[in-house]
């Protein structure tokens, strides 16, 4: 992994390799910190953060849920994040903010810890591996349930949520898959264990919606745009599980993984990656990579820094 030589920590820059925490940090324990992936791409204007501002505001919704009041404005973050790229001499890279709850006092009442906030950046290349990218990736709907809003809280992006994912994941990568489907506690389909899902079926694109425990996706929010704007229909509705096994294509989207098609589920063949994956697919890659006109307004271009005299 290429990694940038220093990590912003509360305001301040310091070497990657000094960038700890204390063992009694409440995170650590109770998995109180919130988080965002986001990725910043080589376009003609220079490094371009994909959604920047969606991503900040869905990391203060997700501190807010969880009363983490975050001690830098959303500017401030935005700054922080030029800044760890700029120096980072990145072209491209992975950007990973984390605002979590530090060392105070132990127990599960959290609000007299301090809420500690870092960025750190580094290069990631393709989530789900680069031939899952070309080719597709074969999963399999989890025995793991997604975590549902009764319990916990679908659209925050906090840490000790994806204890939920983890569980799925091991279980695919166990079972010889490369990513697991997790249905929602009611049994429609929700989501894989880092992406959105969507499938595709005689020339309409369908989406579970936000009332199926899914995180609510950045880039899910990109494709429907973009998939309506190409002239698709895109409905988002409860899938059942068969559905998956009827469907002519399924793919799908997030930060890291971005757009990754799927080639079999539970070993039925959907196939290589099919004619409308691949049209959205093209577009998205060019909305990243800043290579839409249309779309310009998504990218957040990293201001290269004045020379110093
Ligand atoms: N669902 C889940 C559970 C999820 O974690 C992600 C992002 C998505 C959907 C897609 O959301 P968005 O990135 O806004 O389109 N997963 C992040 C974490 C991956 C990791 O391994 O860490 C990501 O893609 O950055």
């Amino acid at each position: 992994m290429k990694q940038a030589d220093l990590i912003w920590m509360n305001g301040e820059f310091v070497a990657w390799e000094d960038a700890k925490v204390h063992v009694l940090t409440h995170a650590l324990h109770y998995g109180t910190g919130v988080f965002e992936g986001v990725r910043a791409y080589e376009t003609a204007r220079g490094p371009a953060i994909f959604r920047h501002q969606d991503h900040i505001e869905r990391l203060f919704r997700s501190a807010g849920m969880y009363f983490m009041e975050i001690p830098f404005t959303r500017e401030e973050i935005r700054a922080a994040t030029h800044e760890t790229i700029q120096r980072s001499g990145l072209k491209s890279c992975y950007i990973r903010p984390l605002v979590f709850r530090g060392a105070g006092p132990m127990g599960l009442y959290p609000l007299d810890c301090p809420v500690d906030v870092m960025i750190a950046v580094w290069e990631w290349g393709a989530y789900l591996g680069e031939e899952g990218k070309v080719n597709g990736v074969r999963a399999a709907v989890s025995s793991w349930r997604r975590i549902s809003s009764d319990a916990l809280i679908p659209t925050a992006k906090a840490g000790g949520q994806y204890l939920n994912s983890i569980l799925a994941k091991i279980e695919a990568d166990k079972a010889g898959y490369e990513e697991a489907i997790l249905l929602d506690s009611r049994g429609y389909v929700c989501e894989g264990t880092g992406e959105n899902l969507f499938l595709v079926r005689d020339g309409v694109i369908h989406t579970p919606p936000l009332t199926a425990s899914i995180l609510d996706g950045i880039n899910r929010r990109s494709a429907i745009t973009l998939a309506r704007d190409m002239g698709y229909e895109v409905v988002e509705r409860d899938i059942a599980r068969a559905e998956l096994a009827l469907a002519d294509e399924v793919f799908l989207t997030g930060t890291a993984a971005e757009l990754t098609p799927m080639r079999s589920i539970d070993d039925i063949e959907i196939g290589p990656p099919g004619e409308i994956t691949r049209a959205v697919q093209q577009v998205f890659e060019d909305a990243l990579h800043g290579r839409a006109e249309q779309y310009a307004d998504w990218n957040d271009v990293v201001p290269v820094p004045a020379p110093t005299p």
